[in-house]
């Protein structure tokens, strides 16, 4: 059962992942690829590793950009399954 995040852990967390920003109860990001193919390519990704962890995106698709807003619906803000999202979706795009 995860909790809403301590303020601390999120400080934490955006000061060693400076490139997710806090929006509101979300913390996002938006992704730039080199045309739409590698971009639903890193969507795909993105779709079985949530699907993993049973912790979606909320996100959005134009051409090469994808930009991702995690939050947990079902406690309202964020908790560390956004944050271990997060992490999970950086390292894809560093592998
Ligand atoms: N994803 C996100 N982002 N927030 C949730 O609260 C959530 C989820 N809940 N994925 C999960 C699924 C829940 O609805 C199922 C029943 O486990």
């Amino acid at each position: 059962m995860v909790s809403l995040i301590e303020q601390n852990e999120l400080n934490s967390f955006t000061k060693k992942n400076p490139s997710w920003l806090i929006d509101n109860k979300t913390i996002k990001k938006e992704f730039k690829f080199d045309n739409f193919i590698d971009a639903f390519g890193f969507m795909s990704k993105v779709a079985l590793l949530s699907e993993k962890m049973d912790h979606h995106p909320d996100w959005q698709n134009t051409y090469n950009k994808v930009k991702i807003n995690l939050t947990t619906h079902d406690k309202g803000g964020i908790t560390n399954n956004d944050i271990k999202l997060a992490e999970s979706i950086d390292k894809l795009i560093n592998n």
